[in-house]
């Protein structure tokens, strides 16, 4: 006869992306009292442990990390709000912004298109993304039509060879627009990184978790502000 096993409630899994978002994670983690074993971008393991015995990290990429919360393999993680808004957040709690890995999503075009007479109401304009929803999202709302061409990445690109006349993603500085000759026309939304939690699992394992929740709102408390513009980008 099959029996049911209760879920491991002894330790939790938090779903983390190399690069900035763990940089700017690790100030946090050490405020709750939680070191790494294993540095992502030297080690290739996928499953780090941390000098808490209950407590380690899964390196994701960063669009998978609300998919791996989601499902329960993962009981906490940091992503995005565009990856957020993408995933759609079902499934998932989202108690903390952590102001971190700040950056605000854009429409850019290749300087002097001239944006504003395709922009009007009715206007038609082809647009290359990996940002779907937000891209259709925000069009629709201008009563624009658009024909988006779903890309995973190296966005400014499609300007420049004609696969698009605008791009919807990411700026931080600006600097690779400015590299690639184009300019930002529109702002979508701001973005900063935010701590998603398993629903079922705060549930089950609070007592793990809640205490982490506490030492990330505490050492935001005192230490950072909002997301700020980055620097670089005309206040
Ligand atoms: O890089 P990879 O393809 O593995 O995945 P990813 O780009 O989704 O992950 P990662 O780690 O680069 O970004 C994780 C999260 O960081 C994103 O989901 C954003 O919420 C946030 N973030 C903050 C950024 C940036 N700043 C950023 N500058 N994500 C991407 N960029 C890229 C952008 O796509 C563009 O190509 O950097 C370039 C622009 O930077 P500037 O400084 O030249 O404007
Ligand atoms: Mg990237």
């Amino acid at each position: 006869m099959l029996s049911h096993k209760p879920p491991a409630v002894s330790s939790i899994t938090l779903a983390l992306s190399k690069g900035r978002i763990f940089e700017e994670t690790l100030p946090l983690l050490a405020a709750a009292g939680i070191v790494p074993a294993d540095d992502p971008e030297r080690s290739r393991k996928l499953i780090l442990d941390t000098n808490r015995p209950g407590v380690r990290l899964v390196i994701v990429r960063a669009a998978d990390t609300p998919t791996y919360v989601q499902y329960g393999a993962a009981d906490l993680g940091i992503a995005g709000k565009d990856v957020l808004c993408e995933h759609g957040g079902a499934g998932l709690y989202q108690p903390l912004d952590l102001n971190i890995a700040c950056c605000r999503l854009c429409v850019a075009v290749k300087k002097g298109f001239d944006y504003a007479a395709a922009a009007r109401p009715g206007g038609r304009i082809r647009v290359a993304t990996k940002y779907i929803g937000a891209a259709k999202a925000h069009f629709a709302g201008k009563g624009m039509h658009v024909d988006l061409i779903k890309l995973y990445g190296s966005m400014e690109l499609a300007p420049l060879v004609g696969l698009a006349e605008a791009i919807v993603d990411v700026v931080s500085s600006g600097a690779t627009l400015r590299a690639n000759g184009l300019e930002e026309a529109e702002e979508i939304m701001s973005i900063s990184s935010r701590l998603i939690v398993n629903q079922a699992a705060l549930k089950l394992k609070r007592e793990l978790i809640q205490p982490l929740l506490d030492a990330f709102a505490g050492a935001l408390a005192g230490e950072r502000g909002p997301c700020s513009p980055p620097a670089g980008h005309p206040a």
